[in-house]
């Protein structure tokens, strides 16, 4: 049985979706996630659930979050255990992501870098100038960069930046100019819903994990649920039509399973009260085992 540092995150102050923050309390709670899993060898081993103070402004709570997930994400690396991160939003990849490249960077005898997928129907690289709606959960990809503006470099915090080369985005089909410009302009891997209708999914994995480790030492996966087909996933909060299909999406998933340069998982965005009759939930369940299962 492998043991995975398990880390719930129940917030939804970063987007406009309270029921976010159900999200990783009713998947601890969850008597189908723990079982399935165990019976595909997997013990999700849950740590205190981290959620907001709610006596902090909105981005000040979520920049405490960020600094706990960055903490429980650099003692997994410091500890060599692999980890999920359950999150209710997907803001929280900031802290998650810079604690894992925070504790890579004092490796000995050489730092290591992370190279990460982004599974996701939006590229998250808004800023508080340029997002709509000055939602947090659509800017961690801009704050991973070190491309924040004030505030969201305040929400960020010091710390390592990833590099532009070593991160690479997959299932994109609902972005802004703003966002794909600045991308563009950092030659960052984008596949999108287009080129995935012209090549399998396992392919395109194969390549962003060649890719993100080109000039990385690990790599890890950010999920979001809303890169998945809403007829397969519909609890979310952003559902964007003409998503992954969930079968093939673990299905191509499997090649990472117990890969050893695989550091970790995060999945966010799981709303459960729009699930219907728990599809999100099992296919959430598909996903861990996929990654982290025996025998798959
Ligand atoms: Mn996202």
């Amino acid at each position: 049985m492998q043991q995975i540092q398990t880390i719930g995150i129940a917030s939804g102050l970063a987007g406009n979706h309270e029921g976010c923050s159900r999200g990783p309390i009713a998947l601890r709670d969850s008597q189908y996630l723990n079982s399935q899993c165990k019976k595909n060898g997997i013990d999700l081993h849950w740590l205190p659930m981290l959620s907001a103070n709610i006596s902090l402004d909105k981005n000040q709570a979520i920049k405490q979050l960020c600094s706990q997930a960055a903490l429980a994400s650099s003692a997994c690396i410091n500890n060599k255990t692999p980890f999920i991160f359950f999150c209710g939003e997907h803001a929280y990849a900031m802290g998650i992501w810079k604690g894992v490249m925070s504790a890579l960077a004092m490796y000995k005898p050489r730092a290591k870098k992370l190279g990460l997928i982004w599974i996701d129907a939006h590229m998250d690289a808004h800023t508080f100038v340029s997002s709509p709606s000055g939602n947090v959960h659509g800017m961690p990809v801009a704050a991973l960069l070190g491309q924040g503006d004030d505030a969201l470099k305040d929400i960020y915090g010091d710390g390592p930046i990833l590099d532009s080369k070593n991160l690479g985005l997959l299932g994109l089909r609902s972005f802004e100019k703003n966002e794909s410009v600045l991308l563009d302009r950092l030659n960052v891997t984008q596949i999108t819903m287009e080129q995935i209708k012209q090549e399998s999914l396992t392919y395109w994995l194969t390549n962003l994990r060649d890719t993100v480790l080109k000039h990385a030492d690990y790599f890890a996966i950010s999920i979001d649920i809303d890169a998945i087909d809403p007829k397969d996933a519909p609890a979310v909060g952003v559902p964007e039509p003409d998503g992954l299909n969930g079968a093939s999406l673990c299905e191509a998933l499997e090649q990472f399973n117990n890969d050893p340069l695989l550091l970790g998982l995060e999945i966010a965005e799981y709303s459960p009260d729009f699930d219907q009759k728990d599809k999100t939930l099992h296919l959430i369940s598909a996903l861990v085992i996929a990654i982290f299962g025996e025998d798959s």
